[in-house]
Parts: structure tokens; C-alpha cells; sequence
């Protein structure tokens, strides 16, 4: 099995980590925070010094971290991913980020010699460790190629979408898909408790109909109990809302709905929510 690196260990990252250690890949792990290395050196990993080190000894290095200034800051510097990929390696970025910043990184790694692919995720907490994430992967076709091993451990699809930016596109739109249709449904569960419905009966009645989705299953049961334990942290989906609407300015697609949730999003960061589950963008509408 290929030698392979992950670097960002948080909720999604530890999880797909893990999958590909129990696999039997000849994994090693590096985050920010090196304490959350542990668990998985415990169960076989090695721990990389810096970004630049793991990108350096492992044939394929992974990353899934929060953002776009965290995917670039992994890359960049003296310690960075670019410093030490050399000639033939790859980088899979799995983070969600906008098509720019993917871009951005993929010049750095292949201006440094090394292959480049981008992988971001649909699914949350569950699906990672399950490994039946849907994983998006746009870039160097012989990477991925030979990534996808790795990715059919750590997921149930892995379509190729083509050129550099179109899986961070897919994924923006999926994204704002879901982060509007939580909003409403939040808004609906919301009104219809205030008219004297009962919140387990519009879920029944959602599930039977038309609008049946393992989203308003799983979340409505969240919302109804007021349980906001984080599978997908809500910061990221307000960032994930954020890009898609920036990518319509650049486009010039109108997105008044994406647009409004988007604001709903902003709201419950305001209002403290931003590390809670995206269904504690209910408690803004509630
Ligand atoms: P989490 O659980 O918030 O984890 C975020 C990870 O990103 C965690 O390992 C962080 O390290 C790391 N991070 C954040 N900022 C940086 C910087 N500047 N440099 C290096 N590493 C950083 O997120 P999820 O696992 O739920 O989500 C990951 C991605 O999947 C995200 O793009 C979602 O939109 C989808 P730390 O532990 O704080 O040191």
C-alpha cells in the first residue's frame, strides 16, 4: 500500500484518518493542535513534524482543514506542503474552499513539481466515519488515479469532475442546496409548532410526501429534541453559504434565497452558535 500523509485532524479529518489506518495505508498524521495526533499514533500512525515533512516522505499527502486561509497556510512557508511535495508527489486537498483559493494552491504545488487534486466532501460527521463520503475530486488525472484506493476507503463515490475548481464548485453548490433548505425547514417546523402543530407530525407528514430526505429525517429529530452536538459545525456552513454567494457575484447569477439563508447563517454566529451543529439554525428562527 502507497505511503500516505493527513494532515488536519479535526472532526471530519480524524475520522478519514482513522479509515485509511484500518485499512492498512501506512499513514502519517500531523494538525496544528499535535495533541490530536495521539489517538491515531496510538493505533499505528506516525506523527509528521510539518506539513513540509509529511508532504516530503509520503507518495500521496492528504489535508482537510477548516477553510481557505487554513488550506493556504498548510501550503505555504518554509514548513509548508510546497517546500517539501518534490517532483511526483501528490497533494489532495480535501478542505472546502472556493475554486480561487484551490487554484491558488494548485499553482504552488506544481510549481514545486509535485501532482495536484482537489477532494472536497459531501457529508458530515456519520458518513466520514463510515467512509461512505461523496468525494469531489477535480485536478491531475493520474492522481487521481492513484488516490482512489485511499478515496474508496474513505468514501462510497468519488466521481472525477475534470479541471481544477470544478469539485470546489459541485461542492459549493451542494452546500448552499443544503444550507437553504435547512433554513426553511427550520422556518416551517418553527411555524407550524407555533400554530399548534405537532413537531413529530410535520415530520411524518414531510417524510411521507414529496419532500422525504435523510436531511429534515436526521435533522428534524436534532431539532425537536434541541440537540445541537456538532456533526457539521455551523461556521462552516455560514463560510460554505459565504463562497457560494460570491461565486454568484462573480458569475453573475442571481441567488436571492442562498442569499437570505446565507443572513441566517450569520445570524446564529452572532448570536454564539458558530461551533454548534448547523441545526442550531433553528434557535434563530425558533
Ligand atoms: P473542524 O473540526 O473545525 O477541524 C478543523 C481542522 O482545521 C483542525 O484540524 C484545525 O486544526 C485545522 N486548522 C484550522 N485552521 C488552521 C490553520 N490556520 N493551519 C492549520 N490547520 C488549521 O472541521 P471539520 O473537520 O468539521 O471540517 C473540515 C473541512 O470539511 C471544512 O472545510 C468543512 O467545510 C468540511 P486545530 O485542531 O485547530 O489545530
Amino acid at each position: 500500500m502507497a505511503s500516505v500523509g493527513f494532515l488536519g485532524l479535526g472532526i471530519m479529518g480524524k475520522a478519514m484518518a482513522l479509515n485509511l489506518l484500518n485499512a492498512g495505508f501506512d499513514v502519517t498524521v500531523w494538525n496544528r493542535n499535535p495533541e490530536k495526533c495521539t489517538e491515531l499514533v496510538v493505533k499505528g500512525a506516525h506523527q509528521g513534524i510539518s506539513p513540509k515533512d509529511v508532504a516530503a516522505n509520503c507518495d500521496i499527502t492528504f489535508a482537510m482543514v477548516s477553510d481557505p486561509d487554513a488550506a493556504l497556510a498548510l501550503c505555504q512557508g518554509p514548513d509548508g506542503v510546497a517546500a517539501g511535495i518534490g517532483s511526483g508527489r501528490g497533494y489532495v486537498d480535501m478542505s472546502t474552499v472556493d475554486d480561487g483559493t484551490s487554484k491558488t494552491i494548485a499553482h504552488l504545488i506544481t510549481q514545486a513539481g509535485g501532482r495536484f487534486l482537489e477532494a472536497p466532501v459531501s457529508g458530515t460527521k456519520k458518513p466520514a466515519e463510515d467512509g461512505t463520503l461523496i468525494i469531489l475530486a477535480a485536478g491531475d488525472q493520474s492522481l487521481y488515479d492513484d488516490a482512489k484506493p485511499a478515496f474508496d476507503v474513505m468514501g462510497k463515490m468519488s466521481p472525477y469532475l475534470g479541471e481544477v475548481g470544478q469539485g470546489a464548485n459541485m461542492k459549493l453548490v451542494v452546500n448552499m442546496m443544503m444550507g437553504g433548505m435547512l433554513s426553511i425547514f427550520s422556518e416551517g417546523l418553527s411555524l407550524g409548532q407555533k400554530a399548534g402543530l405537532d413537531g413529530q407530525q410535520i415530520l411524518e407528514i414531510l417524510d411521507a410526501g414529496a419532500m422525504a430526505n435523510p436531511m429534515f429525517k436526521g435533522k428534524g429529530a436534532m431539532l425537536l429534541n434541541e440537540d445541537y452536538t456538532t456533526s457539521f459545525p455551523l461556521k462552516h456552513m455560514q463560510k460554505d453559504m459565504r463562497l457560494a454567494v460570491a461565486l454568484g457575484d462573480q458569475l453573475d447569477q442571481p441567488l436571492p434565497t442562498a442569499a437570505i439563508a446565507n443572513e441566517a447563517f450569520k445570524q446564529a454566529m452572532k448570536a454564539g452558535f458558530a461551533d454548534e451543529d448547523i441545526a442550531a439554525v433553528y434557535k434563530v428562527v425558533k
